[in-house]
């Protein structure tokens, strides 16, 4: 690899004039924009610790009334991508939402897709394209991109969630915008996904021979991804991860276009080391503690803590308890990459 001429290399007339036309000559960054072997990264592993976050989450609660807010958020900045560009990773936008009770946060639609988990508190709920999803602590629900949602809180103390959205890519796309309608009507029974799909491996019988919809479950219960995980777990040797992605039931495949979304579980005393991946990726605790190593950098977790994860990273993780499970909820921008070609896993590198 010989080195390539630089700016400096060039008469600065000759710079100037290309400037003046909206020109650049592409050798003198040529490297930086295409690096032999292993991409450049600004993301930094960064942990986000629930604890700091919260009393400034009940204060914005205080603050700043939902109508002035419409979805009250603070949003989780990676600090090596630039706080005001508002993302955890490259593709992904991470925020932590509290409503109170008998809040609104008002109907809308969008071109990002997004997803909730719920962090604390009961008696909030969300209504996507009609059906209305009850929200307890893990659980995972998906508002894909064009469909109607608004949330509400029926309970009492405040419900918080962790949002999930592609925002930093369609953003960057210059394609994100929203569209405003009044309530939605409420014409699907409760848990209507869930009901219909959510034994897995059986569909309604009729579903076979239907025009597909994209999106057929849009509510997954932690309650029941959990015991998946520990059924799981007692199949898996020690040091394999235990790990379930969350799938469309109809395609068996991946449930949104762009990011994709998985559950592991560090059993008793477990230190694992994932596959290096091309995906970045956020880690958010659903239970437990421990500590993580992602590129070299020691990071210490408590429940609903956060994670940022830099593409193509080193992680391994450890549970802090050697007598409970830890699980761990995880978003990465992998369905996005398989559909670009360039998603890798480097499982050579697992010893
Ligand atoms: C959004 O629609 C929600 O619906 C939350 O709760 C956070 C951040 C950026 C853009 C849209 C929501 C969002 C968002």
């Amino acid at each position: 690899m010989s080195a390539l001429g630089t700016i400096e290399d060039l008469p600065k007339e000759y710079v100037d004039d290309l400037v003046a036309q909206n020109t650049l000559p592409l050798w003198p960054s040529l490297r930086a924009m295409l690096p032999h072997g292993i991409p450049s990264r600004k993301t930094q592993a960064t942990v986000w610790h629930y604890s700091d976050l919260r009393p400034n989450l009940m204060r914005a609660g205080e603050l700043t009334p939902i109508e002035k807010a419409e979805r009250r958020v603070l949003v989780l900045c990676n600090p090596g991508l630039g706080l005001d560009n508002m993302k955890a990773t490259p593709t992904i936008y991470i925020g932590m939402q509290l409503i109170l009770p008998g809040e609104v946060a008002p109907n809308h639609k969008h071109t990002p897709s997004a997803v909730r988990v719920v962090v604390e508190g009961s008696g909030g709920f969300t209504v996507v394209g009609g059906e209305k999803l009850p929200m307890e602590k893990g659980d995972l629900i998906l508002t894909p991109p064009g469909l109607w949602h608004e949330h509400g809180h029926e309970g009492t103390g405040p419900v918080v969630w962790m949002d999930a959205l592609d925002l930093p890519l369609v953003y960057g796309m210059e394609a994100s915008f929203s569209t405003e309608s009044p309530s939605q009507t409420i014409d699907k029974p409760s848990e209507y996904g869930i009901t219909r799909l959510g034994l897995g491996g059986v569909v309604p019988y009729d579903s076979l021979d239907a025009p597909r919809v994209p999106y057929p479950m849009l509510r997954f219960p932690w309650k029941t991804v959990r015991a998946n995980l520990r059924g799981l777990a007692g199949v898996t040797p020690k040091g394999k991860p235990v790990q379930l992605a969350y799938v469309n039931p109809e395609t068996g495949r991946e449930c949104l276009p762009t990011l994709g979304f998985s559950a592991i579980q560090l059993r008793p005393g477990e230190e694992l080391t994932l596959p290096r991946r091309s995906a970045s990726a956020v880690l958010h605790v659903v239970e437990g503690f421990g500590s993580a190593q992602i590129d070299g950098a020691g990071l210490k977790f408590g429940e609903s803590d956060t994670m940022a994860v830099p593409t193509h990273a080193r992680v391994t993780l450890a549970n802090g308890s050697s007598t409970n499970s830890t699980y761990l909820f995880v978003v990465d921008d992998a369905p996005l990459q398989r559909k670009m070609g360039i998603y890798q896993v480097f499982s050579e590198d697992i010893k």
